[in-house]
């Protein structure tokens, strides 16, 4: 759909892993941006979770629809010329008080541009939206304009955070989803949803952090597939996971991984707790 590949467009940073699978957000992600008249502090969700069912997504669930409580204003992320299950799914969840702007996002995709006419038009049927905006997250087409759409409704009052900070999020989080991020983009359909990241060591010494990272795999089979033959699958991974570290970090960065079998992690509420997927 492309709601944390807005966040990272707007926020200007990878903060939010990115995948063409879907489901790939599992915890609440902020990302603030400052400019000269507002401060808004976005959340970027997991998708509504509605073909696993298990503790964790659960979990995912109850973090949408908290979410949605807590807001001034919602962007809700659907894909232009394309309205499913999982997009009503979603629709009913969205409080009828509250403010939405529309984001109709992948118009790069679109080849004629005639066609988006119609869907914005039958998506206006559906609710009174604050605003509805042509996008592309990925080229960052409009975004500027969205950001517009969303900042009246912010309540007034002092910032909240420093003009350089981009997220709430602690740097051990964000080393731990971007190393979940590789298992989403390098590793087949099934095992990156089976799998999960915690972070052992996360040391700063100046501009250099040392991470020990364990991979979590559901079943025995997987981690040979995340190691690899020779271990050039996990290489590539980790080679991946700290370019990304270093960008976002902005410093050197020593990443040292291991690969745990550990089955039934996703129901485990203890599991759930440690890898900061449950309060
Ligand atoms: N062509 C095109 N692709 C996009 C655009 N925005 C996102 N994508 C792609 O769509 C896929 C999903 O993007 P995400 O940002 O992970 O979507 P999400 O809504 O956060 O998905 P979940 O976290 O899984 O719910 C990725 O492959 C993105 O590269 C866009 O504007 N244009
Ligand atoms: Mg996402």
């Amino acid at each position: 759909m492309g709601k944390s590949t807005l966040l990272n467009r707007m926020v200007g940073q990878k903060i939010s892993i990115v995948s063409p699978k879907p489901q790939t957000t599992r915890l609440r992600i902020t990302g603030i941006v400052t400019r000269a008249d507002a401060q808004v502090v976005f959340v970027d969700t997991p998708g509504h979770q509605t073909s696993h069912r298990s503790a964790l997504n659960r979990m995912m669930n109850r973090a949408v629809s908290a979410t949605l409580q807590e807001v001034n204003a919602a962007i809700w992320v659907v894909e232009a010329l394309s309205f499913e299950e999982g997009d009503k799914a979603v629709e009913r969840l969205l409080p009828e008080e509250l403010p939405v702007v529309l984001a109709i996002n992948k118009i790069d995709r679109v080849s004629e541009k005639q066609r988006l006419l119609p869907f914005i038009g039958l998506m206006a049927e559906r609710r009174k939206f604050a605003a509805l905006v042509p996008i592309s997250a990925a080229k960052g087409t409009q975004v500027g304009a969205l950001l517009d759409a969303i900042v009246p409704f912010m309540p007034e009052g002092p910032e909240l955070f420093g003009k350089d900070e981009i997220t709430t999020v602690s740097g051990r989080v964000l080393a731990a989803e971007l190393l979940r991020e590789k298992l989403f983009r390098l590793l087949g359909d099934e095992l990156p949803y089976g799998s999960a990241v915690e972070i052992e060591q996360f040391e700063e010494e100046g501009d250099l952090r040392r991470i020990r990272a364990v991979i979590l795999v559901g079943k025995s089979g997987h981690k040979a597939m995340v190691i690899g033959k020779g271990g050039g699958k996990l290489k590539a991974i980790a080679t991946s996971a700290r370019q990304d570290m270093e960008r976002l970090f902005g410093g050197k960065v020593f990443l040292e991984i291991w690969v745990k079998v550990r089955s039934g992690w996703a129901e485990d509420d203890t599991a759930l707790k440690r890898l900061g997927y449950a309060d």
